[in-house]
């Protein structure tokens, strides 16, 4: 067996020497697809990038990254926010919309970094109309929402920004008056953050209480497609199933984490909820549209959601359409992951309440939230080459 394995480093030596691509795997971009790689040298995170209008889905699913790869090994197929959901407490109205998410709105930043990897001077980073918004009342419209910043203009697309230990894709959509800003950050230690902020660009129903949901979905292939395994606080489910973040929906309930391996190689990822996650609870709003945080499935090819078509009016989140009883064990599988928000206003909320026992007005406020991604297992540099795998430190006479 030494030889052997003699045999098998010098071959690993005669690939790199030869500057051979087929050494680590490596995302293969085409049509509306484009490519990113960072570190431009030996990339840490490859992957396949796409503007919202441009993302997959039934009115699109804003930022969406594909085949995406960390130290040559794929993480994830697809990366995405399809669902996508404003509701509007009921005594107000009572309406509730299913928002698009594929009409790109333009962000503030500087050339360098507009749908190309670039390093933003300090203090020249990507604003959205959500980081603007930081007053409870006060509208800042679109880009530049009253801003300057040396060096910025206005650009639609992708965002793409090297700031040493991550690189971070912004992009920003519009429905109607919502701003909604959708962000990634990879970082190198194999970190991936998630995060979204729901914006307003002119204070309409800043008047009236309300929520917003937003659903990542996250189509995993570590190691390659298939044999991936979905665990709930350390339990391995066999079937689609649908969970919360606590059992009181509260942050003092108990926290779970999810996880999807590869069950030959180990290798992971765990779904840790932010803290702003636990904020607010599913269906807070009592009309019992939005009532699962997390829902384990089978990746199905063209299946992005619980409905095929994106009509404004279904604002139900129909988990019955996505979680009924297919095996996800040892297969194919997407998870999706909900985050919401409350924009109360004054003297509104929480019901019932009167002069100081409300909240203040808190509509325009702009509200991010996300969890953190975070790998477990060896995912040192690997080698593939024709059936011989290692670690490259790991490659020993
Ligand atoms: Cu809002």
């Amino acid at each position: 067996m030494k030889s052997l394995h003699h045999a098998s480093l010098g071959l690993l030596l005669l690939g790199l020497m030869g500057g051979q691509q087929a050494l680590a795997a490596t995302p293969t971009c085409s049509g509306s697809e484009t490519k990113l790689s960072w570190p431009a040298v030996n990339p840490v995170w490859e992957m396949c990038w796409l503007r919202p209008s441009q993302s997959a889905g039934p009115d699109g699913s804003g930022l969406e990254v594909r085949d995406v790869h960390y130290n040559g090994i794929p993480v994830m197929r697809r990366m995405h926010a399809p669902l996508l959901f404003a509701e509007y407490r009921n005594s107000a109205g009572g309406n509730c919309y299913r928002d698009w998410k594929d009409e790109n709105a333009n962000i503030l930043s500087v050339p360098a970094v507009r749908n190309t990897l670039g390093t933003p001077p300090f203090g020249s980073y990507a604003k959205t109309a959500c980081d603007r918004s930081l007053d409870p009342t006060a509208s800042y419209g679109t880009c530049p929402y009253g801003l300057s910043m040396p060096g910025a203009s206005c650009g639609s697309g992708v965002t793409i920004e090297d700031l040493g230990d991550e690189v971070r894709l912004t992009t920003q959509y519009t429905a109607g008056w919502y701003m909604y800003s959708s962000r990634f950050a990879f970082f190198k230690d194999g970190r991936i953050q998630p995060y979204f902020g729901f914006g307003n660009m002119d204070g309409t129903y800043n008047e009236v209480t309300h929520w917003h949901h937003n659903y990542w979905r996250f189509e995993f292939n570590i190691d390659g497609d298939g044999d991936q395994m979905i665990s709930e606080n350390g339990v391995d489910k066999t079937t689609e199933f649908s969970a919360l973040r606590s059992l009181t929906g509260g942050v003092n309930g108990g926290p779970t984490t999810w996880e999807v391996r590869n069950a030959t190689s180990g290798r992971g990822y765990r779904l840790v909820p932010g803290s702003g996650d636990y904020v607010v609870p599913t269906n807070e709003s009592g009309r019992g549209f939005h009532t699962v945080d997390v829902m384990g499935t089978k990746q199905i090819d063209g299946e992005y959601g619980d409905r095929t078509d994106n009509s404004l009016g279904a604002c139900q989140m129909n988990q019955g359409a996505l979680v009924n009883g297919q095996a996800i064990d040892h297969t194919t599988v997407a998870l999706y992951y909900r985050v919401a928000v409350r924009d109360s206003t004054a003297n509104n909320w929480p019901p019932g309440c009167s002069g100081g026992t409300c909240i203040a007005q808190d509509s325009m406020v702009c509200k991010n939230t996300g969890p953190m991604l975070v790998p477990f297992g060896d995912w040192s540099d690997y080698i593939h080459v024709s059936g011989i795998e290692g670690p490259i430190n790991g490659a020993s006479p």
